[in-house]
């Protein structure tokens, strides 16, 4: 008979969990189980988008004032229903809902918080760019007198696990529990997410920058200044420029080449335009679990505190060696 060995997502998650939590019962692997059904029925209707009644605007704009597109509304709906079923999902926090949704309001039923991007990048949905859908979960604190709503409001570092769908070529699901980032391509043919990429590290140093250059005049002197040296071809570096405009595309790239991402504040949006909770936590967890770096220029992305659920963060990602020089460039030491 040949030899046959399939690695899928649920059986890695379970071999982590002998692992790791060897008394664990299985709750956190039926939760992210629910996030890889949830990605698969987003995919589906991604690659089904120009032929179904999914495409388009919705009549309805989300709490940031942007036009939501009817996949958006779709997508959350999905991951709200399923990871609401779970049984062990206590809130559920998402972009396109102004305040975290109570599922279970007792912590030791309800014990995970999930944050969630449902379709990140969704504005390219007509030009058929890759979309994700990012994801960072937390576990509840309880116990204290704290309003249900704000315990959503952790540091990065206190994730248990976060990642990403990537719905794009192919689609690709990539996650840390802390344990390093492991990368599953879904195999259509079975419908399955099938192990493809382990132990992801990031380059320590690549060639593509990538930032939306258009802003470029709004940037701090400081960005303006790491701009032009990256261009200078000094330190025989000779670096090329990719910029989607969807994060998890532009993300997963830099994960797999190294170099680096950009979103600064730019006059238009002075704290930058991505969000903390579900943007840069999420990717910063990643990219430190792969050797590299986030911050908002000056701190770990991971150590900032959270004030709001949907608060803006300048976000920098990427190898090392960017970073390195990114921070150079920067006036105040970074407090790492
Ligand atoms: P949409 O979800 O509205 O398309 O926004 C995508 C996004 O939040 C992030 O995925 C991109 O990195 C960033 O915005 C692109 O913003 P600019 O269009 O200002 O470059």
């Amino acid at each position: 008979m040949p030899e046959y060995n399939i690695n899928t997502f649920s059986r890695h998650i379970v071999a982590e969990q002998q692992d790791h939590h060897p008394g664990a019962h299985g709750n956190f692997s039926w939760l992210l189980s629910g996030i890889s059904l949830a990605c698969k029925i987003i995919g589906e209707e991604v690659r089904r988008l120009g032929l179904s009644s999914a495409a388009g605007a919705s009549e309805g704009i989300n709490v940031h004032g942007e036009q939501q597109q009817k996949l958006d509304v779709y997508s959350n709906n999905v991951l709200m229903d399923c990871l609401g079923s779970r049984g062990n999902v206590g809130l559920l926090a998402s972009e396109e809902n102004e305040e975290p949704v109570v599922i279970v309001e007792h912590p030791e039923q309800g014990e995970y918080i999930v944050v969630f991007d449902p379709l990140d990048g969704s504005s390219n949905l007509d030009v058929n760019v890759s979309v994700g859908t990012i994801f960072s979960i937390f576990r509840r604190e309880g116990g204290n007198e704290k309003a249900l709503a704000s315990e959503v409001l952790q540091t990065g570092r206190q994730q248990v696990a976060a990642g990403y769908v990537v719905y794009g070529s192919s689609t690709v699901l990539v996650y840390t529990t802390g344990h390093g980032v492991h990368g599953f391509t879904l195999d259509p043919a079975i419908g399955t997410f099938v192990l493809s990429h382990r132990d992801m590290k990031m380059p320590p140093r690549g060639m593509i920058y990538s930032v939306n250059e258009a802003y470029a005049d709004g940037f701090p002197p400081y960005c303006r200044r790491f701009l032009h040296w990256l261009k200078s071809g000094e330190d025989e570096a000779l670096y090329r420029s990719r910029y989607i405009g969807s994060l998890v595309a532009d993300f997963h790239r830099t994960l797999l080449k190294g170099g680096i991402f950009m979103y600064p504040p730019t006059s238009f949006f002075p704290e930058g335009k991505l969000r903390l909770m579900y943007e840069a936590n999420p990717i910063a967890l990643l990219a430190e679990q792969a050797g590299g770096l986030a911050t908002n220029g000056t701190e770990p992305i991971l150590d900032l505190v959270p004030k709001t659920l949907h608060q803006r963060v300048p976000l920098f990602v990427g190898s090392r060696h960017e970073m390195d020089k990114l921070h150079a460039f920067v006036q105040r030491p970074l407090k790492v």
